[in-house]
């Protein structure tokens, strides 16, 4: 007996010594505490998942965009969204608030996912990889669904909901990208024209606010929080989970490329599509493409950036750069029908005959139509084939300075005669110019995204990679693209947007901006979120009535 209990005691004091001298490690592995963060947050359990050294905090300093550069005081890693709330409840609490801010893949262009003096939150650490981060649910066919992780992946969504056979319906044109991450902005690519954008195809979130709640939510219950959050640029929570909506894969596309020099023709078939795609209906009857974009071609034909694709049939870099040459700026809409081999919707036997009877409708340049033929997964994911190749050649991590517009139809002809064929004319930069037309009845205008008053808007994007040093150069062509519209009132709305001022986030909002702050002082008052976007610098609580 008397050894046993000497034994529990002496093991009781080794446990002791050991929290101890743990916990005196952490303190010096993690040290010297930066003096922006409260001392009494090493006292809790989470300090070990915190990691203070410039090894850590260079990880998360920079962004896709590659044009700023701040250092968080620490990252945090966590191993479930319960961390994160206990995190966020420590600093709500706290007689010295930080700010928190969660970072997924790291692809904003302009340090949004920053914390200065705060806590950058590592989200792949909740479970890149964990299968029970995402769960697909296909038992019930009116209903199926996918839960996944806020930190996770898209391409990991795809490749997990494939397995069922099934998909997501809206896409961004880059999968390697966070779900939390596309939500908190909208997510648009080529199907949002039919489905709407991401964020319209959200059934349910599980979100962190800014006092540490762990909420559920959807268009039923805490339905304000489930609007705001979606599209909400991380200002009232973070998302750890996402129900998206499933619909059946297709298994192929035929994917076409038209050329056009005239930009009415262009911008007028690609209504056209979005016209007589976007009804089920016309779907039901076999109409359309299933997805739909364009692009603004450099003088000399060449598709600008990555995709000089090779594998469309016919396609003739040659005869496309003659024309651009006796033209100017020429235009190409990409166009794509799903199809299948076994499903009687629109099977391979009458896709050829279907695309055949739309491309009659439309008014390309004769003999100046490509296409190509691919798996729907390889069709998805095709931003990843000319990421492989410009990082081969080293020009992948080179500074990104987009500009992403929303322009509402009436402003596209101005935009056209004063942006491409002025502003842009002469300009040999790389990157894409995307140009494509989006239908506003798909949006859900209680969700927190801003676009155009108008029912037709045109979704733009300057995709610039800085290859030459030539960062300022773009930033000023930026600028002076922006200059023009507003000197010609047009109405345009930036997406992923930018702003350093509260005044120019009042603008961006519009009538909107009232319940953005109302939405603010509910859900994160202390103003602990995302500090990055610089919509909200300081607490909205005032201390007297705290
Ligand atoms: C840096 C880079 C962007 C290389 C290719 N891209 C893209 N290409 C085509 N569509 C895109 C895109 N990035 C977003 N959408």
């Amino acid at each position: 007996m008397a050894w046993l209990r000497t034994g529990s005691i002496s093991s009781f004091l080794i446990v002791i010594f050991l929290v101890i001298t743990s916990l005196m490690s952490i303190v010096s592995q993690i040290g010297p505490w930066p003096g922006a963060l409260p001392q009494d947050l090493v006292a809790i359990d989470l300090a070990a998942k915190l990691r203070l050294d410039s090894h850590a905090t260079a990880l998360v300093s920079t962004d896709f965009g590659g044009l700023t550069q701040v250092a968080p005081a620490a990252v945090f890693y966590p191993s479930s969204p319960h961390d994160i709330a206990v995190l966020v409840q420590f600093s709500y609490s706290s007689s010295r608030p930080f700010t928190v801010a969660p970072r997924g893949h790291g692809h904003s262009i302009r340090g949004q996912a920053f914390a200065p003096d705060g806590v950058v939150i590592d989200m792949p650490s909740l479970g890149r990889g964990r299968a029970d981060r995402i769960i697909v649910h296909s038992d019930d066919s009116s209903f199926r669904y996918v839960d996944a992780g806020g930190e996770q992946l898209w391409i990991d969504v795809l490749h997990a909901a494939l397995e069922h056979g099934l998909s997501p319906p809206s896409w961004t044109d880059y999968l390697y990208l966070t779900v939390g991450g596309t939500l908190s902005n909208a997510g648009v690519s080529g199907q949002a024209f039919r489905h709407g954008p991401q964020i319209s195809n959200v059934y349910e979130l599980d979100v962190i606010t800014g006092k540490g709640e762990m909420v559920t939510c959807s268009r039923d219950y805490n339905s304000e929080l489930f609007y705001a959050v979606l599209g909400g640029l991380g200002q009232f929570g973070i998302i750890t989970r996402a129900r998206i909506a499933l619909e059946p894969a297709p298994q192929r596309v035929r994917w076409v490329r038209l050329i056009y020099d005239d930009f009415g023709a262009f911008t007028r078939d690609q209504e056209r599509l979005i016209a007589i795609s976007a009804s089920w209906e016309s779907k039901k009857k076999g109409g359309g493409f299933d997805y739909v974009e364009g692009s603004v071609l450099a003088a000399d034909g060449s598709p600008i950036g990555s995709w000089r694709s090779s594998s469309f049939a016919g396609w003739d870099a040659e005869r496309i750069a003659r024309l651009g040459a006796q033209h100017g700026v020429i235009y190409c809409l990409e166009g794509a029908m799903y199809y299948d081999s076994v499903r009687a919707s629109r099977s391979w036997v009458v896709v050829d005959e279907e695309l055949e009877l739309l491309l009659e409708e439309l008014s390309f340049v004769p003999g100046f139509a490509f296409t190509n033929d691919v798996s729907y997964e390889r069709f998805l994911d095709r931003v990843h084939d000319g990421e492989l190749k410009l990082r081969s050649m080293g020009l992948w991590d080179v500074p990104h300075p987009w500009l992403n517009i929303f322009l509402p139809k009436s402003g596209i002809q101005d935009f056209n005669s004063g942006v491409f064929k002025k502003i842009l004319k002469h300009n040999e930069s790389t990157g894409p110019i995307l140009f494509y037309p989006l239908n506003k009845n798909k949006w859900d205008e209680r969700m927190s995204s801003v676009i155009p008053d108008e029912e037709i808007f045109y979704s733009i994007g300057l995709l610039w990679s800085a290859i030459m040093d030539d960062w300022e150069y773009l930033e000023n062509l930026n600028m002076e693209i922006i200059q023009f519209c507003d000197q010609k009132g047009i109405k345009y709305k930036q997406y992923l947007p930018h702003y350093l001022s509260q005044e120019d986030w009042m603008k961006h909002f519009g009538p909107r901006w009232d319940k953005f702050v109302e939405m603010k002082r509910k859900y994160d008052p202390k103003a602990l979120l995302s500090p990055g976007q610089k919509i909200f610098t300081t607490s909205l609580v005032d201390h007297a009535t705290n």
